[in-house]
């Protein structure tokens, strides 16, 4: 055989043989919701990426969903990459040997590959989209990678043999036809396998994030409490888990005298609480909708941890999903009755997407450490992280007091007789766990200011609703502003000094020209 020939063979079949097994990742993600490089890599990747380098880079990709898209796309093209120049080399190498035996490329395709990935995956591998607890699910993406692996190596090597199998004998001297109908046939299959592949992607990709994440809910719908349909909702994934309950498990580990494990039926059994709290999520701006208040039921935290026992140096404690989220927050605000887990919103099961079947409410802080999905509380030390920690998102996660208008529209215009009669004006405040006990308006870009009416005063975990009816005194352009007081008679502020690591401050603008 021929070095050209060895090399286009490997080539050919390294490639294919990455295709067979990317399909195979992904039936086992749609079919068994196993957790592949497909998706995990990038979660392992994000983690590396500072903060402020992950958003330009969210900036200049098109958004979170475009950067999940890109993130996704490159593992699948990265890996027939490497999968093509993996079958080059043993192309190569089959040439010179002539017979290359299973426990030679068993370990090169199947053992290297699995003890390289696992080391590089190892924090990220205790995913499972179908709720397995961590451990359960570190095996279930183990065995998942060796299936995918033994696809790509027998793809690989009855693929070279077949298109370098020497066909006819002549004097004992081995005559193999041109390559060409065989390598026609061989990459034809491989496109066959590439439109299952793609017709797969299509189908997981309808129940991708993509058209959810980032919802918004504001404007003049907004109801002093959310529907869940409408709650807003950030997620970190490309598919979100959809847990089976019978497989799931809480686990309350790490520093601890009893590890406990809840099934969800015990956990329902536990005496459980109704508490209205609002979520806002950290990357929410002045005049943006990651914000939204629910009802729910579920367990105070402190139940769970008492019955495991703390042990001292306990600072912290470490939240796992399935998703392999993971957040923290101080051990005493998690041994606050108000720090629950929760398994009920408005009424109704968690829904998927909020975090089924049970999720972390932890008013005052915000969104991000109201870990969904969550199958682990780890009780750690001062130094635990989270994911979006490692990112260096922070160091302060308490959400300051901020208020927004949802009516009028920014730059909208009045002519005076409509505004004679009064313009009405609406939105919420919130002040994290503070609550609100003041909202007022400037139509003089903060020189002078008018109380507003609380119409949903709302409690001390969740936001308030106001509103006010302005009678502009003359055609003019106005700049109103809104700021609120919290329940310790603190005054909406901008601070100037915080980084946008720890969430905007300032306050909600916008201009009414009454013409
Ligand atoms: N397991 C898990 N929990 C998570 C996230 C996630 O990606 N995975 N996103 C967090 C972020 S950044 C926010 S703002 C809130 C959003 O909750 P919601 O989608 O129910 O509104 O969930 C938090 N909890
Ligand atoms: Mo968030």
């Amino acid at each position: 055989m021929t070095r050209g020939r060895a090399i286009g063979a490997g080539f050919l079949g390294g490639a294919v043989a990455g295709l067979v097994m990317t399909v195979v990742m992904l039936l086992l993600a749609w079919l068994f919701g196993v957790a592949t490089p497909l998706t995990i890599f990038g979660d392992r990747l994000s983690v590396f990426i500072p903060a402020d380098q992950f958003l330009s880079l969210m900036g200049r990709v098109g958004g979170y969903n475009h950067l999940k898209q890109l993130g996704v796309g490159s593992v699948i093209f990265g890996q027939i990459f490497v999968g093509a120049l993996g079958g080059m080399s043993y192309g190569l190498s089959a040439r010179k040997r002539r017979r290359i035996g299973f426990a030679a490329t068993a370990s090169a395709f199947v053992f290297l590959p699995l003890m390289s990935v696992a080391v590089l995956l190892w924090p990220v591998l205790g995913t499972h989209y179908f709720g397995l607890p961590i451990a359960r699910a570190t095996l279930v993406t183990l065995l998942g990678l060796v299936a995918a692996f033994a696809f790509f190596e027998r793809t690989l090597v009855i693929g070279f043999r077949f298109l370098t199998r020497p066909t006819v004998q002549i004097n004992d001297q081995e005559f193999t036809p041109r390559i060409g109908r065989r390598a026609i046939f061989f990459g034809g299959l491989g496109i066959l396998i590439a439109g299952g592949g793609a017709g797969l992607l299509r189908k997981l990709y309808q129940s991708a994030t993509f058209s959810y994440d980032g919802t918004q809910y504001k404007g003049r719908i907004v109801q002093p409490i959310t529907p869940n349909d409408q709650f807003y909702c950030v997620t970190k994934n490309v598919v979100d888990p959809q847990v089976n309950p019978s497989l799931w498990r809480l686990e309350i580990t790490g520093l601890v005298e009893k590890r406990q494990t809840y099934r969800l039926d015990r956990l329902k059994a536990l005496p459980a609480v109704m508490q209205e709290t609002t979520l806002m999520c950290i990357s929410n701006g002045l005049d943006t909708g990651l914000m939204s208040n629910a009802l729910w039921k579920g367990v105070p935290m402190s139940t769970l941890l008492g019955a495991a026992t703390p042990l001292t140096g306990a600072a912290k404690v470490r939240l796992h999903g399935v998703d392999n989220y993971t957040d923290t927050f101080p051990l005493e605000k998690a041994m606050d009755p108000t720090t629950l887990v929760v398994y009920e919103m408005n009424g109704e099961p968690l829904p998927h997407r909020h975090g089924s079947p049970a999720r972390v409410i932890v008013p005052g802080y915000f969104g991000e450490k109201h870990v969904k999905w969550i199958t682990r509380i780890e009780v750690a030390d001062a130094n635990a992280e989270g994911f979006y920690e490692a990112q260096g998102w922070g160091p302060d996660f308490i959400v300051p007091t901020r208020s927004r208008f949802d009516q009028p529209d920014h730059e909208s215009t009045f002519n005076l007789e409509t505004a004679s009669k009064g313009i009405f004006l609406s939105g919420v405040a919130f002040g994290g766990d503070r609550g609100i006990t003041r909202v007022e308006v400037s139509f003089d870009d903060g020189e002078n200011w008018q109380e507003a009416k609380l119409d949903y005063p709302g409690t001390k975990l969740t936001w308030a609703l106001w509103s006010y009816l302005w009678l502009p005194e003359g055609a003019d352009d106005y700049t109103l502003v809104v700021r609120a007081t919290d329940g310790e008679g603190e005054v909406q502020e901008w601070e100037e000094d915080r980084p946008f690591k720890s969430g905007t401050t300032g306050f909600h603008k916008i201009v009414v020209h009454v013409a």
